[in-house]
Parts: structure tokens; C-alpha cells; sequence
């Protein structure tokens, strides 16, 4: 039996990875961190497996993670854990430096100096936020980076010391350099998530508009659940290498808030341009969506597109063969839909629940 070690299991991706290396028969070990309150929602359902075993460490802190390398002596690690979001970097530059980008150093020289540079295997969660304000469109792995955030410089940073670790003492140490994935498990602060949650609250008449930043940018995003496979497929390879994964397709904000909002049974209609444009209820006139300038940043990436040729060439990864945009939209709609019927009170959740179960929104 193999033996995985999973930073940032609590996460998105740290939940999907964790539920496919169970199926795949691994003992999966999962690093957790202290917090006044315990926020383990994407992973409760695990707990309590045999093969599932959590332990307290921080990227911020070497003990911690010394003490966990030398416990669970992994076969492999899975380094997912981040202060991941872009927005929150210019407000914490610091702290998602110490942890995006030292973090992963300590992690790594963890390794080497538990012993097992020989025989763990290392992915790091690299990301498309590296190629930043893009040089080239679509981006593969030999894309010049022009990092655009705190977040990616810190990313950069993992991604460098990385290729230096394989380099210099011969570690298998990979990074995927992920675009954009989404889930019915992502963060409520990230643009899709934001969406999805809006537009179930709108049409069940618990949110009155929704206020968004850059309608224009631009994002290749596919299913979380989908690109957890490629983390594990990139640890499985004779050689270590990096690898671009991506869905292919390009879609902007406004395209992922009009097929949400139809999804939960809004037409809407954009008017108007920059700070004043508005998404309208078709058939009501009413303003759903406004700009807000709170949620621009200094530096925005606004044109990311993967090609992830490679992937489909080595790892035999096919984004055409996994969940479409549609697909992903309508699984995170869904989601929300049910999430916030079984939110309203007393009798009134019990109306919604059937009528979204009639008609076949909530199964
Ligand atoms: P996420 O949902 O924000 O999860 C991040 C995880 O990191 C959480 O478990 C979090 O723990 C943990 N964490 C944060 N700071 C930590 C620290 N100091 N020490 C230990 N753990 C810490 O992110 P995600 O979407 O699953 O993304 C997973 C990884 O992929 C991240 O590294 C992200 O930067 C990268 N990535 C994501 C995408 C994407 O589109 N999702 C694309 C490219 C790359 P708490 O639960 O305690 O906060
Ligand atoms: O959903 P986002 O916050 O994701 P972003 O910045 O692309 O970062 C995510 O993907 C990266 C991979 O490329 C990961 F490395 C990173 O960890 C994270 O998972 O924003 C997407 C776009 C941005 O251009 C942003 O300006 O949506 C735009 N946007 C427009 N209105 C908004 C909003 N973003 C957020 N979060 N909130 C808004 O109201």
C-alpha cells in the first residue's frame, strides 16, 4: 500500500485528491491547521476511514512539517496547500509569501532532511496565474512567466525552487501548472463560486444583486475533480516533469454569469460598458448584476487560455473527454440551488425542495 501525504487536504483540491487516493487504495495522510473554528466541511465525509488520518502542521512552521514527514514517511506528497487567492496576495503579500513560496522550500528540504529525497515523490500545485500578463495565447509549458500578483510571484518562486531541488540532488519533484478549476466545493469568494451562490440566491428571493469586478476577464476553467487525476497521473511518470493542464476553451465572467443565471431560470442581458454595465432580468427589467470597483485589482490577468497538448500527449489526459463549461456550471448551480433551499426556514424549504426536485434541478 502507498503512502500519500496531502498538504491543504481541507481544501478544494485537497478534498477531490484525497477521495481519489482512497479509491486507488493509498493510506492518505492529510495536513490539517488550528483554527478556533473547525472547518473540515469538504472532508467530514472521510473521517473515520481507516485510511484516512489527519495531522496538525502549517507551511508557515518547519516543526510541523519535519514532524509529519517523519511520522508518515510518505511515498508521496501532494504540496496543495496555499493562500490561493490572487485578491487576498495584495492585501497579505507577506504571508502568502511565506507560505506560496517558503513554504514549499520547507517542505522540500523536509524531504532531504528526513531521508527521503530517494523515495517520496513531490507535486506541487503550480498554477496559471505564472504566465500573468500573458506573453503568448494560448500558454503551454514553454510560455514565458510574467508573474501579475504577490500570489504568482510567491507561486514562481515554488515553481523555481522546485525544478532547482530535481536539479541539484536529483528528487522527483513535478509541477502541474494548473488553469482555473471549479467545483461545487470551491471557495465562495472566488468569481464562480460568487456566481453560482448569487444566482440560486436570486431566484429563490434571498439576494437582491450581485456586485462584481472585471466582467471582461478572461479564464480557462474546467472541474476540480477532473484535474486532481493529472496531480496523481504527473507523480506515476517514469521521469519528473511539469505539465500545463487546462480545459482548452476560453470564457469570460460575463459568459459564466449568463449561463448560471439561466441555469437557475434567469434570461439575463448585459448593458452598458466598464463600471456601468449591468446584468438585466430579461423578463422583469430588473438589475441583477453591477460593477463595483471593490472588486478590481492593481494587476489583473485577464487573458489565460492552456494548451494542454502535452497532458493529452503523455498522460493520455483529454479535457474534451471530461466535464464541459456547461457541465461545470450547471453542476455548481445545481449545488446551490439545493444548498439554499435546505437554508430557507420551516415550511418554505419544503415548497422549494419540491418544486426544484419536480423539476428536476435538485436530484
Ligand atoms: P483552497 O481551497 O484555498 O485550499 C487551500 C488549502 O491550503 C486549504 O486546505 C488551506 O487550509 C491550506 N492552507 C492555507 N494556508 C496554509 C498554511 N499556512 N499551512 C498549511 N495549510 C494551509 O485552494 P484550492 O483551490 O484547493 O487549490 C489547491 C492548490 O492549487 C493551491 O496551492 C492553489 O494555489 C493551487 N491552484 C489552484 C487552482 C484553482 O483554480 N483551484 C489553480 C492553480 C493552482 P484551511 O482550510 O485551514 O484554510
Ligand atoms: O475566481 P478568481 O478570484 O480566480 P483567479 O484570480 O483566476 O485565481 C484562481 O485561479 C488561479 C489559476 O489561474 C489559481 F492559481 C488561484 O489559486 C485561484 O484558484 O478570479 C477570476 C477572474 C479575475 O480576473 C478577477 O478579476 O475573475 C475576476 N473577477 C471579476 N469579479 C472577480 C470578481 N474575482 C473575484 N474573486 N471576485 C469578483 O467579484
Amino acid at each position: 500500500m502507498k503512502t500519500a501525504l496531502i498538504t491543504g487536504v481541507t481544501g478544494q483540491d485537497g478534498s477531490f485528491l484525497a477521495e481519489l487516493l482512497l479509491e486507488k487504495g493509498y493510506d492518505v495522510h492529510g495536513t490539517i491547521r488550528r483554527s478556533s473554528v473547525d472547518f473540515r466541511e469538504r472532508i467530514a465525509h472521510l473521517e473515520g476511514k481507516p485510511n484516512f488520518h489527519l495531522h496538525y502542521a502549517d507551511l508557515g512552521d518547519s516543526m510541523s512539517i519535519i514532524q509529519v514527514l517523519n511520522k508518515v514517511k510518505p511515498d508521496e506528497v501532494y504540496n496543495l496547500a496555499a493562500q490561493s487567492h490572487v485578491q487576498v496576495s495584495f492585501d497579505s503579500p507577506e504571508f502568502t509569501a511565506d507560505v506560496d513560496a517558503t513554504g514549499v522550500l520547507r517542505l522540500l528540504e523536509g524531504i532531504r532532511q528526513c531521508g527521503l529525497a530517494d523515495k517520496c515523490r513531490f507535486y506541487q500545485a503550480s498554477t496559471s496565474e505564472l504566465y500573468g500578463k500573458v506573453e503568448e495565447v494560448p500558454q503551454n509549458e514553454d510560455t514565458p512567466f510574467h508573474p501579475y500578483s504577490p500570489y504568482a510571484v510567491a507561486k514562481l518562486y515554488g515553481f523555481w525552487i522546485v525544478k532547482e531541488y530535481r536539479e541539484a540532488y536529483n528528487m522527483y519533484a513535478c509541477s502541474g501548472i494548473l488553469f482555473n478549476h471549479e467545483s461545487e466545493r470551491r471557495g465562495e469568494t472566488f468569481v464562480t463560486r460568487k456566481i453560482t451562490l448569487a444566482a440560486a440566491r436570486i431566484a429563490q428571493g434571498k439576494q437582491e444583486k450581485l456586485y462584481l469586478g472585471n466582467l471582461s476577464s478572461l479564464r480557462d476553467w474546467g472541474y476540480a475533480k477532473d484535474y486532481v487525476e493529472c496531480m496523481w497521473q504527473i507523480l506515476q511518470q517514469e521521469k519528473p516533469e511539469d505539465f500545463v493542464i487546462a480545459s482548452g476553451e476560453q470564457h469570460s465572467v460575463r459568459d459564466f454569469c449568463l449561463l448560471a443565471f439561466r441555469r437557475a431560470g434567469i434570461e439575463l442581458e448585459f448593458k452598458g460598458e466598464g463600471i456601468d454595465e449591468k446584468g438585466i432580468d430579461k423578463n422583469t427589467g430588473r438589475i441583477l448584476i453591477e460593477v463595483s470597483k471593490d472588486f478590481y485589482r492593481p494587476t489583473d490577468v485577464v487573458n489565460l487560455w492552456g494548451d494542454p497538448s502535452k497532458a493529452k500527449r503523455q498522460l493520455g489526459w483529454n479535457p474534451n473527454e471530461k466535464t464541459s463549461f456547461e457541465q461545470l456550471v450547471n453542476i455548481m448551480v445545481d449545488a446551490d440551488m439545493a444548498k439554499v433551499a435546505v437554508e430557507r426556514a420551516g415550511e418554505q424549504v419544503r415548497t422549494n425542495l419540491e418544486e426544484y426536485l419536480e423539476k428536476g434541478i435538485v436530484k
